[in-house]
């Protein structure tokens, strides 16, 4: 990776951030039902016709390994894991997906978007699930090698708009207790206070098209910025 630089997080973390080079990478998180795989192929589909290469991708999963400890992190049969080797094994899948398809997608100057990335690990992990957020930058920093995307784009949702939206059967994570639910909305709405790279808050609450539209505005100013550098 080309061009780096230092960020301090209010918490004292240093990051190194690398640029991705070339192509734009674009994130989309939230807590679960926030809409974030509807709207994330409405982002693809609307790239693809602006006349983009786009990239979607999934974390975790989106490789053969990958796609391995999705199954082992979130089918409800599945063993045991205590929360530092689960956290491991988010960071193990996203260091795959990034060798694997990310990084090559964005040196060829393809726009990668991912439905979730590293703050995912940062709530879900570290706020709601106790292991210290410092220590999650600090592995998050070796999985990644410092990238991060040009955009996070947070899809904030009430705890009752998500509940009505996640009809399906729960996975491993979803069917945790509502404290821990609460807890993971609370974290990424603080997350933006100290997040070492561009995001912003979308209101998910809201109608799907409305909600795009947002996210169309946030994606457009920073796809003017991208080619501008
Ligand atoms: N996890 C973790 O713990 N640590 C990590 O580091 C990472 C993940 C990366 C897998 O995530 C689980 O892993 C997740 C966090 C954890 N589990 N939990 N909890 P995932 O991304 O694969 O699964 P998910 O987030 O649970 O997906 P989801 O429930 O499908 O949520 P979504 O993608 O945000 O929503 P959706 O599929 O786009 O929409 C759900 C429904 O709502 C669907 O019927 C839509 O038509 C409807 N919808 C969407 N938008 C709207 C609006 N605006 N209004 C009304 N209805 C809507």
């Amino acid at each position: 990776m080309s061009d780096s630089s230092q960020i301090s997080t209010k918490s004292g973390l240093i990051w190194r951030t690398s640029r991705p080079p070339h192509g734009l990478f674009l994130c989309l998180d939230g807590p679960d039902g926030a809409g974030k795989s509807t709207q994330a192929a409405r982002l693809c589909q609307q790239l693809r016709s602006d006349g983009l290469q786009v990239l979607a991708v999934r974390d975790p999963g989106g490789t053969p390994l990958g796609d391995r400890l999705r199954s082992l992190l979130l089918d409800r049969d599945s063993v045991e894991s205590c929360p530092r080797a689960e956290m491991l094994m988010f960071m193990a899948s996203r260091a795959q997906l990034l060798a694997e398809q990310v990084m090559p997608a964005l040196e060829a100057g393809t726009c990668v978007v991912t439905d979730r990335f590293l703050l995912s690990t940062l709530v879900y992990q570290g706020t709601a699930g106790g292991i210290d957020p410092a220590e999650i930058w600090r592995v998050g920093h070796a999985a990644t090698a410092g990238l991060m995307p040009n955009l996070t784009l947070l899809l904030d949702v009430s705890r009752e708009a998500a509940k009505n939206r996640m009809e399906r059967t729960r996975d491993r994570i979803e069917s945790r207790p509502e404290s821990y639910q609460d807890a993971v909305r609370q974290g990424f709405r603080s997350s933006i206070l100290d997040f070492p790279a561009p995001i912003r808050q979308i209101n998910a609450d809201l109608d799907p098209e409305t909600v795009f539209a947002h996210i169309l505005t946030e994606v457009r100013h920073v796809m003017a910025e991208h080619s501008r550098t």
